[in-house]
Formats: C-alpha cells, sequence, structure tokens
C-alpha cells in the first residue's frame, strides 16, 4: 500500500526531527589522583570535560600500562583547568594521567554508537519524494498534527 508507506515515511521524518540525536557534555573532575568519575559512558558526538582541581596532571590517551597511545594527551593543570574532547568515534578510550599513572590515575570513556542520522542529502530526497507522491498535502496534514500533539 503506497499510501501506508508514506505514512511511515513521513512519521519516521517527523520523529527525527522533532527529537534530533542532541550531543550532551559531561564533566570527569580531577580529585587528588583520581578522575572522577573514573569510568564514563557517553553517546557518538558527545563532548567531554576534564575539570582540574589542583596539582598538575594530564589527560593521555592509552591503556592502564601507563604507555600513550597518541590519540590525545593535554595537561590539566591551573594554566590549563578545563579541557574539553569531542568524541566522535564509537569504542572505549583509556586513559591516564602521566605524572601519577603509576599510583592508578587511570580512567576510560567508553563511546556508545549513536543512530543512523540522515544527512541533509537523504532528508532532501525524502522530501522530494513525500512532495511528488502526496502533492504535499501529506506532510502539511502531519506537520498540523504534530503540533496538535505537541499543544
Ligand atoms: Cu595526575
Amino acid at each position: 500500500m503506497m499510501s501506508k508507506t508514506v505514512i511511515a515515511i513521513a512519521l519516521a521524518a517527523a520523529g527525527a526531527m522533532a527529537n534530533p540525536a542532541l550531543a550532551a557534555t559531561h564533566v570527569v573532575t580531577q580529585s587528588g589522583f583520581t578522575f572522577s568519575p573514573s569510568t564514563l559512558t557517553i553517546d557518538q558526538g558527545d563532548t567531554v570535560e576534564w575539570h582540574w582541581t589542583a596539582g598538575s596532571h594530564t589527560v593521555t590517551s592509552g591503556p592502564a600500562s601507563c604507555v600513550p597511545d597518541g590519540l590525545f594527551d593535554v595537561p590539566l593543570n591551573s594554566a590549563n583547568a578545563v579541557q574539553s574532547m569531542v568524541f566522535n568515534s564509537a569504542g572505549a578510550f583509556p586513559y591516564f594521567c602521566q605524572p601519577h599513572c603509576g599510583i592508578g590515575m587511570t580512567g576510560t570513556i567508553t563511546v556508545n554508537a549513536g543512530p543512523a542520522v540522515p544527512t541533509v542529502s537523504e532528508w532532501g530526497m525524502i522530501g522530494l519524494a513525500l512532495l511528488t507522491l502526496t502533492g504535499g498535502t501529506l506532510i502539511i496534514r502531519k506537520a498540523t498534527a504534530q503540533r496538535r500533539a505537541l499543544a
């Protein structure tokens, strides 16, 4: 049934547009010789901010064996009190503080894969297909229904 397919696509498109994947910012605080929280799970595209409180530290990517893997390595000290990183790839990202890794100043950011979001050109094609199939009436009806549902 053509009309059911069109409605399904329109609903999916409206739903995705009403609830865009909002990137969040998470804070990891340096507390003594620990990162708090030491393990953090985030979504793809989220930002992690490391906040310094005292001493001289680093945020250095690499496993708890304290060998840098070269992904990132930034100071966390009075002159660099906030370090911010965006994680665009899914996976586990262990890190440590270079001076204090040996006494367990380590952490891990786990990045969950986000849902596949259509690209701008894909949205354009969906819109064009809907206009072609419906002459625009279905989109207007759906938009009106959505506004009523939100009110
Ligand atoms: Cu440290």
